[in-house]
């Protein structure tokens, strides 16, 4: 009789999983431009395949250039400018998901701030949950993210375990924003993807043994 029971209530997570089988990040990697996302701003020169790092020019001195940027995987990646040398200052890049709570969402991401104080071009990545809202990443924000002049961040990856949606859906924001309307800062992103919980995995596992015990 146990057994009969335990397999129902498996067979119920199981269904969950299959319904959510074709959810997560859309074009995660950027490989078809921004199809499945939604954008604004100062995104029109992005995606492209390598982007030349920015760097302030000061009076009498240059910094000197970091190199260029390129994708983490495939071809092209995302680039997010603060003005681009047009008269807009900031960009976004947004995406609806669906996915479930234990689930974690992953992506790559760098910073170039290429200005200097006191003009902090600030960015952030935020996920947001129908009543919550967290930032995973911070640049330029507020005192515990300011940078020092022209720093470069990285590409890194985040990785942030999923809480529930009081909608069933997750809301993630990619944003940045200029200070002072000049001397661009770029927000790269690149593999946002989600990868199934642990949990799930186990339970699939433990559903086939179950079958296994029953024959
Ligand atoms: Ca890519
Ligand atoms: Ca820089
Ligand atoms: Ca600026």
């Amino acid at each position: 009789m146990h057994h009969t029971i335990n397999l129902l209530i498996i067979a119920g997570g199981i269904a969950v999983v299959a319904a959510n089988a074709q959810a997560g990040i859309a074009n995660g990697g950027f490989e078809l431009g921004f199809t499945g996302w939604a954008y604004a701003g100062n995104t029109g020169s992005s995606p492209t395949s390598t982007i030349i790092a920015r760097d302030p020019i000061r009076m009498g001195q240059q910094a000197p250039l970091s190199g260029q940027w390129g994708p983490t995987e495939g071809d092209r990646f995302a680039a997010l400018w603060s003005t681009d040398s047009i008269d807009q200052r900031g960009a976004t890049l947004s995406q609806r998901f669906a996915a479930n709570p234990g689930d974690v969402l992953e992506f790559m991401v760098f910073y170039d701030y290429g200005d200097f104080a006191p003009s902090a071009d600030g960015a952030f990545v935020r996920l947001e949950t129908g009543t919550a809202s967290v930032d995973l990443a911070r640049f330029n924000m507020d005192a515990g993210s300011m940078l020092a002049d022209d720093t470069n961040v990285g590409w890194h990856r985040v990785s942030h375990v999923l809480p529930m949606s009081s909608t069933g859906f997750y809301d993630l924001t990619f944003s940045i924003s200029d200070s002072d309307g000049t001397f661009e800062s770029i927000l790269g992103v690149d593999d946002v993807r989600i990868v199934p919980a642990p949990g799930t995995i186990a339970l699939l596992g433990l559903a086939g043994l179950v079958v296994r015990r029953r024959r």
